[in-house]
């Protein structure tokens, strides 16, 4: 089993970030043969200074190091060491319906919320992620519940390539997205209505000044001042319901990081009035991440390391991509043919579909 994901090198990952991903990816390394991406490439589809990029990059390593991941149990690399990502990309352009980017959720609200440019690399933006993914023929991709868009079109477009140019065979894996049953789209506190995210209303730039989020890095007294301010609705019952989706979300959040189902959550916090049980959430939260931001310190001095860790990441998954790549530029009868043409390459498929 191979799994595959990518993260932004955006450095304040969020509470979903580590609800709906980040603690996948750490469990992901007993699984399988896992590898983790930070994607700078898609990084640059919106404005951003690169000497900050280098920065957040780092940063974000640093936190997923300070989770759990371990280089040698993963991969993880900088998507831009691996040039196979850019030229799969246009390859597989080839095979991807334009109107069907132009339509995608996330092209539609950051074009619409950009007051400069949109770049094309915006609306390319998924066309990417799939060659992320089908790059290294991963079978699985854990992401949180927004990428469930770009997660089926990634799908066509494998199925598509397959279907152009596989000659009966599956040239690239055709991945299974796994979305957690819990925590798989966590709402922002200040706007449950929204996700939490780093770009959205109540995140960095928002006029609630930050407090919808909870960043990994964030103390225990911030943590505990954004969830007893979360937005709460009227009434006083602890349950999940569509008309109370601030209490919803709470719920959700600390079903979560206790790891237990909310119905459990429900039920212990039955009698307890809203302040009592956003007294809980903050308290459980702040434990949630307390390892991570205590181990976060001393991994983030060291950018040798940090560089050493993504470079060595880089090759071994390098290793893998230009396989997929020769695979790829043969069936689609691009370069010099290699011996043996198409069918020189079933014993690659042969073993990776194992
Ligand atoms: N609110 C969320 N709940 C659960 N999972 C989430 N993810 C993102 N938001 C939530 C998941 O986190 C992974 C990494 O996402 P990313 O690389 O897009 O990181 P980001 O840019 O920091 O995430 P944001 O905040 O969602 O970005 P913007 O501000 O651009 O909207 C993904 O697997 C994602 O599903």
């Amino acid at each position: 089993m191979r799994i595959f994901s990518g993260i932004q090198p955006t450095g304040r990952k969020h509470l979903g970030n580590y609800i709906g991903a980040i603690s996948q990816y750490v469990a992901a390394q007993d699984r399988g043969e896992a590898l983790f991406c930070i994607v700078d490439l898609h990084a640059i589809t919106v404005p951003y200074e690169p000497t900050e990029l280098r920065e957040r990059l780092y940063d974000t390593t640093a936190i997923l190091l300070a989770a759990g991941l371990d280089p040698e149990r993963c991969m993880l690399f900088r998507q831009s060491d691996v040039k196979e990502h850019t030229e799969l990309t246009w390859l597989l352009c080839s095979v991807t319906e334009l109107g069907r980017l132009q339509r995608m959720h996330q092209f539609r609200d950051k074009s619409l919320s950009q007051r400069e440019l949109v770049s094309a690399g915006l609306l390319l933006y998924p066309v990417l992620q799939a060659a992320d993914v089908l790059a290294y023929r991963a079978n699985e991709v854990p992401v949180g519940e927004d990428q469930r868009e770009h997660l089926e079109l990634m799908r066509d477009v494998a199925r598509r390539f397959n279907a152009r140019f596989g000659d009966g065979e599956e040239v690239l894996v055709v991945p299974e997205h796994r979305i957690p049953e819990v925590g798989a789209r966590i709402m922002d506190l200040q706007d449950p209505t929204r996700k939490m995210s780093t770009t959205g209303a109540g995140g960095t730039a928002g006029a609630a000044g930050g407090q919808g989020t909870v960043y990994v890095l964030d103390e225990p007294a911030a943590i505990e001042k954004k969830l007893k301010g979360a937005v709460t609705d009227s009434g006083s019952e602890i349950r999940r319901d569509a008309e109370k989706p601030g209490v919803s979300n709470l719920i959700e959040i600390l079903a979560a990081v206790r790891g237990v189902v909310p119905e459990t959550v429900e039920a212990e916090h039955a009698q307890a009035r809203y302040g009592e049980f956003k007294t809980a959430v903050a308290a459980a939260v702040a434990d949630y991440l307390a390892p991570a931001r205590e181990r976060y310190v001393e991994l983030r001095a060291d950018e040798a390391r940090i560089e050493s860790i993504l470079q060595g990441g880089a090759e071994r998954a390098q290793a893998i991509a230009s396989q997929t790549l020769a695979d790829v530029r043969e069936r689609m009868g691009l370069g010099a043919p290699r011996a043996g043409g198409p069918a020189a390459t079933s014993g690659t498929l042969d073993t990776v579909r194992r």
